[in-house]
């Protein structure tokens, strides 16, 4: 039975600078110390006891660890010459001759470039067999470089073990393998370098917190929330909760646009050309779907309001008065708590054919009373004369939108004063 030694037991136990040379750190536990091992680095082991063949020396290193050595880097390459000890066989490492191709079979990965350190004259393959790697540990020249040998020949096992163990990750993430450690890609709902950390709460926010216009608006409301690592099975739902309570969910079409960025905790929800039919609270719903966690943003309560039928009366039909008089028309229309929209304008339609259509705000005479807030506009004409003779209209529009409603007008028909007539 092998066993390993090195430099040190457990890089923790000795101090041999886990922070800075963890990778390059040698595991010098025995086989079943490292069996207990709960959390690793990469690290190097080999066997003291026996000589292997390159098949017997890859079983132990596999039995006990991970593989044969795979090397990526010289500066590996440096650091094992450095930290092995001379041994006259030299020690075997996981790279193999496989369909011609120089292959780490620990990785199954092909032989890079610049990772090769093949000693001078090497591989010359001497013998038509020489099919596996020896590496030239603390040689008088060369050393560190590499030969091909005959697979059968006994030399150390050169082993490594990876980083990842079955504790790894707090066993609630991916444990990925770097050079000398490893990272851990979270479960969603979970965080921290081992996710060792739980996410309870999303802390999902939610602005405006309500949202009041006209149809034919448009509202943008948004979405922040706690994300996670692995967020791809995170999911951003909308909902609305209409006038009944009744709970819809809104997806993407012409006037309903979302945008997500898991990334940042961020959606948003764009209502477009809204009508009344929109009104309602909207909640975003934010969750995992490998987890059961979700969480809901307070909600935005929405109110849209369709422009109202404007009821319009204009009094009275008709005015016959004398010169010199004065004389009021009024009109009255529908309330409408939108009323800052309204305006009211007043004119004048004159002679009998194309009934010239005549502001009377640019006349300068007159004057004009207006409540919008009480639906009431009137407009009086003072000391008239013969001239003012013609068809009288208020007219109500809203500054929200391209439209507007016209009274039914007041026909004022005025009659030289008598006294000037005798
Ligand atoms: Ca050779």
């Amino acid at each position: 039975m092998g066993s390993a030694v090195g430099l040190c037991s457990s890089p923790r136990a000795w101090g041999c600078g886990w922070n800075v040379t963890r990778f390059l750190c040698f595991a010098a536990i025995s086989w079943v110390l490292v069996t207990q091992m709960e959390v690793g680095a990469w690290t190097y082991h080999y066997g003291d006891t026996s000589d292997y063949s390159w098949e017997l020396a890859r079983n132990f290193c596999r039995l006990f660890y991970t593989d044969l050595v795979a090397i990526q880097n010289q500066g590996e390459i440096a650091y094992l010459n450095r930290a092995l000890p001379h041994h006259r066989t030299y020690y075997w490492i996981g790279l193999r001759r496989i369909n011609n191709v120089w292959t780490w079979v620990g990785t199954n990965k092909a032989l890079m470039k610049e990772a090769e350190n093949w000693a001078n004259g090497e591989p010359n393959n001497r013998g038509m067999d020489q099919d596996c790697v020896e590496i030239y540990i603390k040689r008088e020249y060369e050393a560190g470089r590499w030969n091909d040998e005959r697979c059968q020949k006994k030399k150390r096992a050169l082993c490594y073990q990876v980083s990842c163990q079955r504790s790894s990750c707090s066993q609630r993430g991916e444990c990925v393998e770097t050079i000398g450690s490893y990272t851990c890609d979270c479960y969603p709902g979970f965080y921290g370098p081992e996710c060792e950390h739980e996410i309870t709460d999303l802390m999902v926010n939610q602005t405006p917190t309500s949202f009041s216009d006209l149809e034919g608006s448009e509202l943008t409301m948004n979405c922040t929330f706690k994300t996670v690592n692995n967020h791809s099975t995170m999911y951003v739902r909308w909902y609305n909760y209409g006038t009944e309570g009744l709970k819809k969910e809104l997806v993407n079409d012409s006037d309903v646009i979302t945008t997500l960025h898991l990334d940042n905790g961020f959606a948003s929800l764009t209502l477009k050309n809204a009508n009344s039919s929109n009104t309602g609270t909207y909640v975003c719903e934010v969750g995992s779907t490998a987890r059961n966690l979700s969480g809901n943003g307070p909600g935005t309560q929405v109110t849209i309001e369709n422009f109202p039928e404007l009821m319009l009366n204009q009094t009275p039909a008709n005015i016959h008065a004398s010169e010199g008089s004065d004389l009021t028309m009024e009109c009255r229309f529908t309330v409408w708590n939108k009323h800052n929209t309204l305006y009211v304008k007043w004119y004048k339609h004159r002679g009998t054919g194309g009934m010239k259509k005549e502001p009377m705000s640019e006349r300068g005479w007159g004057s004009a009373a207006l409540d919008l807030e009480k639906g009431f506009a009137s407009f009086t004409l003072k000391n008239v004369n013969v001239t003012d003779t013609g068809t009288y209209m208020c007219e109500v529009g809203s500054t929200a939108r391209n439209w507007s409603e016209s009274g039914s007008g007041t026909q004022v028909t005025i009659t030289p004063a008598v006294n000037q007539t005798i």
